[in-house]
């Protein structure tokens, strides 16, 4: 896949976010940052404790990428990429220190825009991987002391970061495309010898630099890691770097990608590798929360991270503002970034969408700050955070989708409200509230304070007493024969009832006591009781009773194995094979690359047919690094089309016994490829699709 293009793909990912979806808590991942072991990490709790408060901070990308600002030979859509996106040779690069002169910089009115924006801490780029240093350093000459400016701004931001209370943080890239010994080297640069390269001595060279940033500028609050991914870094490098950090700042925080171990852009790093101090999704926020794991999304304001002057695609305050509070209804931070000029300003756009972010804070910061991740697996209306005390429990309602008919409804929740005021109002006039079983009702006023999210503060008595809708234990919703359908709740001392139908299930309803079995579509609610009476909200789901796609017809012997056809192109998604010849064809056992003349810029379509072996809905699934789909019987069951690193997509179809036509197409453009292809049914758990079902004619 190409870098570059990624940020696209998962901006998309993102747009799905006020969509249907677990909003918070479930998904269960090893909390990696607890479990490592390593000396260092006994006093995280204690460590961590200001960054779990802190909720929001601001990243900078400020570099010398700056001066181009996304313009290379008449193009604009780089950035801090722009050395190895545009291939720009080393002295050409070097060339932009000559310009680099930010006379407009004032780091009191960048730490005071963060903190007017309700910003606690500022991570800011030390080194990019241009291997450009933004302090003063005298472990190269590659530094802002050899441009005109010759100041140190990190020293500046340093002493205003003190002044307004903010924590000071330095993103250090691993990766260096400038350094003699860092490896490797790009794949264009071909004039770039490596010989002489010594990798340890750039370990050294990190070293030194980082001794220089946690000594010459107070108490840093995070080392913000990044550029990890190439061969040469390694976990012992990883462990090594944590724990000399540590050595000099045993307060400083790491991220995750000191170590080897992430997995892509959902930032988590994989489960027994070493993680830091916390995850890093990029430019994504994850569907649940991650209980035991911290995290912190990191996000641009528009395309790019650092300056760049042609993209105006700057997101919505309101989309920023709902994605705050979403992060922290998910126990998350969020780490906004602002791409200053070469002169030394924040984009308009930048600074406009800070102001407008502050003025909700001053209203709701108590919302975000010292809060934990939402009770609630779903709100219709918006999200939630909470704060506890020992004999009290605040939930903040962030209401994005103000009620028409004035009642605000929060099921399943059973404590006895306190008081219930609005946020934006300044007498915090209480709230008339009422139950109604398991669901309290807060009435609200005719229009919202702020329409892009108002909260109310829900102060109830005592511990939480909080129970969600049940949840079907089935990923399937539909079936060809039967389908045996679970419901369950995480709550205990509950029992869960249930109707055949849309209407709410009651105590009289019928008791689950074990899995049903459906036949026919069927129509279920679930609802949990305790003693007699309702204590949550009701789940609905449709399951659909579907006829099979009949076997094809076997009229010639079939042998084992896929056709293929080899096919050679750079593109952006999967090419019209109509207009193409391929280069080579022949028989492959499974979805291998074999045979393929060229690392990048190829692609390959397999046909055959696949022996199911059971009648069932089935789950197909593609895993491919770029694009790929997958067809069955000439229908398109998986589109995991684009350029884009390993992702995996899933489609579903209903299969009867027998022989299927198969046929799926891939294309890799550069960087890593992979192709890996699925099956899950009703009752064969996922598993590579095995070579022995694969057949040709
Ligand atoms: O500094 C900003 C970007 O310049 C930088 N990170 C943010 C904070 C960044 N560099 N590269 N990318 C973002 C995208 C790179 C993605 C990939 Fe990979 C690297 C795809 C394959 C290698 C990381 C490792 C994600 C998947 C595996």
């Amino acid at each position: 896949m190409k870098g570059r293009l990624l940020l696209l793909l998962v901006l998309c990912f993102t747009a799905g976010l006020h969509t249907a979806g677990a909003q918070s808590k479930s998904k269960s991942k090893t909390p990696d940052a607890v479990s490592s072991g390593i000396s260092g990490k006994a006093d995280l709790v204690s460590r961590m404790a200001w960054w779990r408060d802190a909720r929001f901070g601001m990243f900078i990308h400020w570099g010398l990428y700056a001066v181009p600002a996304g313009e290379w030979n008449g193009k604009t859509g780089y950035g801090e990429w722009i050395r190895t996106s545009a291939e720009i040779p080393l002295d050409d690069y070097d060339q932009f220190r000559t310009k680099f002169n930010p006379v407009k910089f004032d780091a009191d009115a960048w730490v005071k825009m963060a903190r007017d924006a309700g910003m606690k801490y500022i991570v800011i780029t030390s080194k990019h991987h241009d291997g450009f240093c933004m302090f003063d350093t005298k472990e190269t000459d590659f530094n802002i002391m050899t441009t005109p400016f010759k100041r140190d701004p990190m020293k500046d931001l340093a002493a205003a970061c003190k002044k307004y209370g903010l924590k000071f943080c330095f993103y250090y890239s691993i990766m260096d495309w400038h350094h003699p010994d860092y490896l490797p080297r790009r794949e264009w640069e071909k004039e770039r010898t490596a010989e002489g390269a010594d990798y340890d001595r750039y370990v050294a060279y990190m070293k030194a630099e980082l001794k220089e940033l946690l000594t010459s500028y107070g108490d840093i609050g995070v080392l913000w890691f990044d550029g990890e991914w190439e061969s040469t870094w390694n976990e012992k490098h990883g462990r090594e770097i944590y724990d000399y950090v540590k050595s000099l700042q045993p307060k400083v925080l790491v991220n995750n990608r000191v170590g080897a171990g992430r997995l892509d852009m959902e930032g988590l790093t994989k489960e027994g590798a070493f993680g830091g101090d916390f995850g890093t999704p990029e430019q994504q926020i994850p569907a649940t929360g991650l209980p035991g794991v911290d995290w912190e999304t990191c996000m641009t304001m528009n395309d790019h991270w650092g300056y760049n002057k042609a993209d105006k695609a700057f997101k919505p305050t309101r989309e920023i503002i709902r994605m705050l509070a979403d992060i922290a209804s998910k126990g998350g931070n969020y780490l906004l970034n602002v791409g200053p000029t070469s002169e030394g300003l924040f984009p308009k756009e930048s600074v406009d969408r800070l102001a407008a972010i502050g003025r909700w804070m001053k209203v709701n910061s108590e919302a975000i700050y010292e809060t934990q991740a939402s009770p609630f697996r779903q709100l219709s209306w918006g999200r939630c955070t909470r704060k506890n005390s020992a004999d009290k429990t605040i939930l903040y309602l962030h209401v994005f989708d103000w009620p028409a008919d004035g009642k605000l409804v929060l099921q399943g929740v059973l404590n006895t409200p306190e008081k219930a005021s609005l946020l934006a109002d300044p007498q915090r006039t209480a709230l008339k509230t009422d139950r109604n079983e398991d669901a309290l009702v807060i009435y609200l006023p005719k229009t919202a304070p702020d329409t892009i999210n108002s909260v109310v503060a829900l102060e109830l008595q005592g511990k939480l007493d909080q129970t969600d809708p049940p949840v079907f234990a089935t990923e399937f919703d539909m079936f060809t024969d039967s389908l045996s359908v679970n419901l369950t709740s995480d709550r205990e001392h509950v029992e869960i009832r249930y109707t055949t139908g849309s209407q709410e299930p009651v105590a009289a309803s019928a008791l689950l006591t074990h899995p049903l079995t459906i036949k026919t579509t069927t129509t279920l609610s679930g609802r949990c009781f305790r003693d007699g009476k309702p204590v949550s909200g009701t789940i609905t789901r449709e399951f659909r009773k579907t006829d099979p796609l009949k076997a094809q017809e076997q009229e010639r012997a079939m042998y084992p194995g896929l056709r293929y056809q080899y096919y050679e192109g750079a593109w952006d998604s999967l090419p019209d094979y109509h207009k193409l010849v391929p280069i080579a064809d022949g028989v492959v056992p499974d979805f291998i690359f074999t045979p393929r003349n060229q690392d990048d810029n190829f692609s390959f379509v397999y046909t055959g047919f696949v022996m199911i072996p059971e009648t069932s809905v089935w789950f197909f699934y593609t895993s491919s690094d770029d694009g790929s789909r997958l067809y069955i019987d000439d229908k398109p069951v998986v589109d995991n089309d684009g350029l884009h690193g390993s992702a995996e997509k899933q489609g579903t179809i209903a299969l009867a016994k027998g022989y299927h036509k198969i046929r799926v197409a891939y294309f890799d453009r550069t960087g890593s490829d992979n192709l890996l292809v699925s099956v899950k049914s009703q009752t064969q758990p996922k598993q590579v699709l095995p070579k022995s079902w694969l057949f040709f004619n």
